[in-house]
């Protein structure tokens, strides 16, 4: 007799099969990006898919116990995307194409989510996207880095960027830019770059001890700013750092005094409906990681986004 048990590592995201076909006929596709030549402190965030697939594998027993359903039958695993690690310019390079391809191929409902890597790769995902749709888009951006400096230690470009360029590039829509968990040190300008250019941050500070209720805020003003804009394609990349080391210890730069998971869980399940079209989880470097507290965490995430999705798709909310 044959057990499926969670260690045993047989299938992709959820246990489901590893394909090369594309989404093919299913609604969501995964694919690893495991990227790490750009971070800051820490290496080891192009193990994160790896563990973030073998955390999910006690999640696809049964239904989620918010929204009732799995999205197990309705997803497919692309694997990790293969992609040179000499270079960020030439890792974006090889990486573009890739997702253009996967995105030019979604029919309808079909959504990918990306397993980082390091934030750097949400700068070419933000491009592709833009592209693919003909329009900026909004962003709600988990983290506790702001990701604006204008240069990475003299390089153009690197995973504390990125939200820069993606302002500056016009891939986003700045009113349309969320911010939620920000408490690193940096300078001033760079702290409050977001909401200089018209978008919302919710700092680290600002959200502390508050779930339930207590987010009731912030889930309605994200709520009212992205219909006040119409409520464009709207894309999530949680990088695992909002979370405090407490929740997540394993990655590259942990700053405490962050999220819970169930504030994060919170947020996520109360926006299941938002006009979402694609999502990223970032920075999750298993090597540091305490008791696979962290990449559970972002298993369970990146879940119930899916799961949301599902939900959304069951009672006909589509934009
Ligand atoms: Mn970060």
């Amino acid at each position: 007799m044959d057990h499926g048990f969670a260690y045993v590592m047989t299938g992709g995201f959820l246990g489901v099969p590893f394909s090369t076909d594309g989404i093919a006929n299913k609604t969501f596709g995964i694919a690893g990006i495991s990227w790490d030549g750009s971070v800051t402190n820490r290496t080891g965030a192009r193990f994160g898919p790896r563990g973030i697939r073998q955390a999910s594998h006690m999640l696809c027993g049964d239904e989620h116990p918010f929204f009732d359903t799995t999205p197990v039958e309705d997803l497919v695993d692309l694997g990790d995307l293969l992609l040179p690690n000499t270079s960020l310019e030439s890792m974006r390079k090889a990486l573009i194409p890739k997702v253009a391809s996967l995105l030019a191929s979604q029919t309808g409902e079909q959504q990918m989510v990306w397993l980082g890597g390091d934030h750097s790769i949400t700068l070419p995902l933000l491009r592709a996207y833009h592209a693919h749709y003909g329009q900026p888009l909004a962003v709600i951006h988990f983290d506790a880095h702001c990701d604006t400096w204008e240069s990475h230690f003299g390089e153009p470009s690197g995973h504390g960027t990125w939200v820069y360029e993606a302002i500056t590039e016009g891939l986003v829509i700045p009113e349309g830019f969320v911010q939620i968990g920000i408490r690193s040190s940096g300078v001033r300008a760079a702290r409050e770059y977001v909401s200089e250019q018209g978008g919302r941050i919710y700092t680290g500070r600002e959200l502390r001890g508050r779930d339930g209720a207590g987010l009731q805020d912030v889930i309605d003003e994200v709520r009212a700013r992205m219909a006040k804009l119409g409520n464009p394609p709207l894309y999530l990349t949680f990088d695992i750092d909002a979370l405090d080391p407490a929740f997540a210890p394993g990655t590259g730069t942990p700053e405490p005094g962050g999220l819970t998971t169930a504030q994060a869980m919170t947020l996520l399940e109360a926006w299941y409906d938002l006009n979402w079209v694609g999502m990223d989880c970032t920075e999750v470097a298993p090597a540091y990681d305490h008791a696979e507290l962290t990449t559970n965490a972002a298993a369970t995430l990146v879940w119930t986004w899916l799961c949301g999705r599902m939900m959304a798709k069951s009672e006909g909310k589509t934009y």
